[in-house]
């Protein structure tokens, strides 16, 4: 009989130090763990969405007063992308707040992410739902990465967005591995949810078919104005259980410590990395939330002896790749 799989229940509320060794056990079985992959984003087109995620400042139903932008102009998205990469990120992602892209909206992100690709960064974007027609089409662009979260459990979902299902979200990822682009999923923790919850989500994401290539931890950034911006702050000790169960049952994926590290501690930004997150987002802004800047970001990569991933094409020999210098050419960290 073949072993029962290994579930999120079984490893999350495990006497952390257990947790935390297992985590770091798999995460070296299969990654350097003084690398980590930058991520630089940017919002082409914020504000004024129809959708009604309640943990979100760019919902028109939302109270936050953020007006609602066009999409960027491709040539200025493709000047941020050029900026990014002389700052040391390898992978440019794209985010619009749309319930999904609509055709006369298609020609512009199909150039921005052929441009950005053209750049020699990896590609990234977010965009809301996709058919599969529209995914195959970002993939002949070159689209690397289509980004969309589950974010909570299914149980908890419909308290936080009812405007489109888990089923409408988990539909949307299987047209973009169909099309051959690889996944970025996972969620947001702190909206409230229960462990219970958080472990549900794991679940489901390392459930899928194939295990998203890359799973972005957001802890809530509470909005003004939005319904969860009086949520009371998650305990930080479960998001790094969050993080290190995501590792575990996901060995081989990149786990993202994603929103919220503008207001986490270096310690507690070490620790998640210790429990096996192994990418970030880099420069002072996310969407319209602000993330840590460029001289924050290197002195934490230099007093933890971290170094950015580099692209395998521009990557130096493995032996250099060991060593715990900054073998980049962002001197020190991949912050933007
Ligand atoms: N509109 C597209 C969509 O929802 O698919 C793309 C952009 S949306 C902002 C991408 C993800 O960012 C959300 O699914 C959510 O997980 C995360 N996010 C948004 N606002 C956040 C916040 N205030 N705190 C933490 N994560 C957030
Ligand atoms: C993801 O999981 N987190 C990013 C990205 N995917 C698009 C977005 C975080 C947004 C934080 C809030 C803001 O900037 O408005
Ligand atoms: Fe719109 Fe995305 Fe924000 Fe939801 S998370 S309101 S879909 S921009």
């Amino acid at each position: 009989m073949s072993p029962r799989p290994v579930h999120a229940a079984d490893l999350y509320s495990l006497p952390l130090m257990d947790l935390l060794f297992r985590a770091q056990s798999v995460h070296r079985q299969h990654f350097d763990p003084n690398s980590v992959q930058c991520s630089k984003l940017l919002s082409i087109k914020t504000g004024g969405c129809p959708e009604d995620c309640a943990y979100c400042s760019q919902s028109a139903r939302n109270g936050s007063d953020l007006g609602a932008s066009k999409l960027m102009e491709v040539e200025r998205v493709l000047a941020e992308a050029r900026r990014a990469k002389a700052a040391g990120a390898t992978r440019y992602c794209m985010g619009a707040a749309w319930r999904s892209p609509k055709e006369r909206d298609m020609p512009a992100v199909l150039a921005m992410v052929q441009g950005v690709k053209d750049l020699g960064l990896e590609t990234c974007m977010t965009l809301g739902m996709l058919d599969s027609d529209q995914a195959l089409r970002l993939k002949a662009a070159g689209l690397d990465y289509y980004n969309h979260n589950i974010d909570t459990s299914e149980r908890y979902y419909a308290e936080v967005i009812t405007t489109r299902s888990f089923q409408d979200r988990l539909e949307t990822l299987a047209r973009v591995r169909a099309a051959g682009i690889h996944v970025c999923a996972g969620g947001i923790v702190g909206m409230g949810e229960t462990a219970a919850d958080r472990m549900a989500m794991l679940d489901t994401l390392a459930g899928l078919p194939d295990a998203p290539e890359s799973v972005p931890i957001n802890m809530l950034m509470p909005m003004a104005g939005t319904p969860l911006a009086d949520t009371p702050p998650l305990d930080p000790i479960e998001f790094v259980r969050t993080i290190a169960t995501a590792r575990i049952l996901m060995p081989t994926s990149y786990v993202r410590l994603s929103a919220g590290r503008s207001e986490m501690s270096d310690e507690l930004q070490a620790l998640c990395f210790f429990a096996g997150a192994n990418s970030i987002f880099v420069g002072d802004k996310l969407l319209t939330a602000g993330n840590p800047d460029e001289d924050k970001d290197a002195r934490l990569f230099a007093k933890l002896g971290l170094r950015a991933e580099m692209l395998a094409e521009a990557a130096p020999a493995p032996d250099h790749a060991a060593e715990p210098e900054h073998g980049c050419a962002c001197a020190g960290g991949c912050a933007v």
